[in-house]
């Protein structure tokens, strides 16, 4: 969420920053006439660039025969293709010469580190993926993956692959109530845990949440659970369920060709937050997937092989699955994964990891910056950053003074600045500058990446003027969109497809963000439409926190907003009504705060909690939230409150409930 007076300094915004020279000469896209012709070409004949490219980019067991078919909003690309995403990402490498280098650095806690050379990385995939085989995993099933920050959590998404076998990956921070509704929903027949990982100093105890989440049946496709050992602390292991990943791996045998997929066989599920309702399983496929990750990974990060990568993402989240893992090695780049994260006893990790790496591209996301920014220059200045060549942004809306900052005190003034705009839903990166190409403005994501038609329209789809607000849409498919709602056809086109009404059989793609587009056709993204909350670029539906609400018995009706927050971007606010025998206090507070985290995750935690007899409604009984919004944010409540029922409650409100 972007205030009024962010918008008004962001349309002052008039700075251009100019790709150095240098960095032009040796980019894979080194000129805006270069950029503007393949955005040109792209536009005229999409399929012709997406094929060229699939072709160029990508090894295929058999090409396909039909580029796209489009029967809206269903897409298939590439047609009765046969790919594999793990042989792309593993086995072609080793061919040549890059069969020795690093594929995966790995930066852990406490002082822990390993790296993979990409014959090391694919003999444990292999491994893996015979160990999935013999626990029952076939083609089709859906694998649960729930770890920390460590190698096994890749080498575990790319053994699924391997075998044809979705992943769903549930972020690390979830409760296991969150767990299990993902298991249920998506049908996991196995889960891949830890027993616990490392969260800022202290053990997440992921096999114990795993046990919650599955005990007494809740879960009852999950038949087994492999256990990676991280942290070493007890566990309970149940005997015939639990297997050990260090003991089957160690019998496993190191030969497993990749099963040859078809382009449209879904490669994983990604649970994420919408306005309404529980959380959507994103469903995204193989061929498409791979080569949208990999053409952007390389255009937009400017890979080449002498990088060392390092995307700062879980891989719980897409961040994390397309440009930590699938992205880079796709490339064959050198991806660093960093368990830790920055904490009051470790505040200049990031920079620590920076200099001991000599980490040439980093990729973070605006709440660390800012995070960073609060702590001061003497921290990163202390460190030698000379190694970094590019830097890059994503999750929310970058303030034009955090984007200089970073480009002046991480990067010296040196290295180009990408704010990617993109989507768990989107696949990869859609609106972002093309670092030796596009000239960048401070706080605009730039323009949009070769063959995507996007545009900013109002909610009949015609174009808005230039700089008037407006809805962030695609007009075309594109390889990396989501295919899906697992299981939920008809919600993926009415949420995307149809909120924007078609119009002569043309669909539009609509994001859930506004935007406005300057003269020179620069994106700025303002944030989400609907009732999603951006914490620390974090997705949360104001209605799933509503929900964890309600079911504590103490609450009768809660209502959730976002209030603007300097580091995070934006805190959950949430505004609740009690039982009759129950009464606002501290403790209950404090006790509503747990429950929330023990429903969803500490991520969804609300920052604040107000009790108060009624919630502003209108008359046909809708919680009014843009009176909840300015209310939480300070703000004098203003605009139309005409249908509002009850003024009084607006005043009870104001006075604090
Ligand atoms: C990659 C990711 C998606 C939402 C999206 C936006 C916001 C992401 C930017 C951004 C402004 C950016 N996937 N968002 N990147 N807003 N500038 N560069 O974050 O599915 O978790 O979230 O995040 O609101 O709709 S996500």
């Amino acid at each position: 969420m972007v205030s009024e007076a962010t918008i008004e300094s962001i349309l002052q915004e008039k700075r251009l920053f100019d790709p150095p020279a240098e960095f032009s000469q040796q980019a894979h896209i080194k000129s805006q006439a270069e950029y503007e012709q393949l955005f040109e070409r792209a536009k005229a004949d999409p399929e012709k660039f997406w094929a060229e490219l699939a072709e160029q980019e990508l090894d295929w067991f058999q090409p396909w025969d039909t580029v796209l078919d489009w029967q809206p909003p269903f897409a298939q690309w590439f047609v009765n293709g046969k790919i594999n995403i793990s042989y792309n990402c593993l086995d072609r490498h080793l061919t040549t010469w890059r069969r020795n280098k690093a594929a995966l650095i790995w930066e852990g806690e406490p002082g822990d580190s390993r790296t993979l050379t990409y014959a090391q990385l694919h003999r444990e995939v292999c491994q893996a993926a015979n160990v999935l085989k013999q626990l029952g995993v076939k083609k089709g099933d859906v694998v649960g993956i729930y770890m920390p920050m460590i190698p096994e959590a890749a080498i575990a998404m790319l053994a699924c692959a391997r075998i044809g076998a979705p992943h769903t990956v549930v972020f690390g921070g979830f409760s296991a109530e969150a767990l299990r509704d993902r298991l249920v929903d998506g049908k996991a027949k196995l889960v891949i845990t830890a027993d616990g990982g490392w969260r800022k100093d202290a053990i997440v105890p992921l096999k114990e949440q795993v046990d919650k989440a599955i005990a007494n049946e809740a879960a009852p496709s999950v038949e087994n659970v492999l256990v990676v050992r991280r942290t070493a602390q007890e566990i309970a292991m149940q005997s015939g369920r639990d297997h050990w990943w260090h003991e089957c791996l160690k019998q496993a045998s190191a030969d497993c060709p990749a099963e040859p997929m078809d382009s449209e066989d879904m490669l994983f599920i990604l649970y994420t937050s919408g306005s309404t309702g529980k959380p959507k399983g994103v469903v995204h496929t193989t061929g498409g997937y791979n080569l949208y990750t990999h053409i952007t990974t390389k255009w937009v990060f400017d890979l080449r092989d002498t990088d060392v990568y390092w995307c700062t993402a879980d891989v719980g989240w897409i961040t994390g699955h397309s440009y930590i893992v699938y992205g880079p090695l796709s490339n064959g780049a050198t991806t660093l994964m960093y368990e830790g994260a920055p904490r009051p006893s470790n505040p200049g990790c990031f920079w620590d990891v920076i200099e001991k790496y000599g980490v040439t591209v980093f990729y973070t996301a605006p709440t660390a910056i800012r995070a960073f920014i609060k702590m001061g220059d003497q921290l990163p200045k202390a460190r030698n950053l000379s190694s970094l060549r590019l830097l890059g942004t994503v999750g929310e809306p970058i303030n034009p003074e955090s984007w200089v900052w970073y480009q002046q005190v991480i990067g010296g003034g040196r290295c180009p600045v990408v704010d990617t705009w993109w989507q768990t839903e989107t696949g990869g990166h859609m609106i972002t500058p093309l670092p030796g190409a596009v000239p960048t403005k401070p706080g605009s994501a730039t323009r949009p990446f070769p063959g995507i038609l996007a545009d900013v329209v109002d909610l009949e789809g015609n174009a808005v003027e230039d700089n008037q607000g407006g809805y962030l849409a695609v007009r075309y498919p594109w390889p990396g969109m989501m295919r899906t709602v697992f299981g939920d056809p008809d919600r993926f086109r009415r949420t995307y497809w149809e909120h924007i009404p078609p119009k002569d059989g043309k669909y539009v793609y609509f994001a859930g963000d506004g935007a406005r587009k300057d003269k020179e056709g620069y994106f700025w993204i303002m944030g989400r439409v609907d009732d999603v909350i951006n914490v620390a670029g974090h997705r949360l539906g104001t209605m799933e926190i509503e929900s964890a609400l309600v079911s504590h018995p103490a609450v009768a009706e809660a209502a959730v907003v976002g209030k603007p927050d300097e580091v995070k971007g934006s805190d959950v606010v949430a505004f609740v009504t009690l039982e009759g025998t129950y009464t606002p206090s501290d403790d209950l507070i404090k006790e509503l705060k747990k429950h929330v985290s023990q429903e969803i995750g500490a991520i969804a935690r609300p920052g604040e909690i107000r009790f108060s007899d009624a919630l502003p409604k209108t008359r046909s009984g809708k919680i009014m939230r843009r009176l909840l919004r300015s209310l939480a944010a300070g703000e004098e409540v203003t605009g139309d409150t005409s249908t509002l029922e009850d003024m009084g409650v607006l005043d009870k409100l104001r006075q604090g409930g």
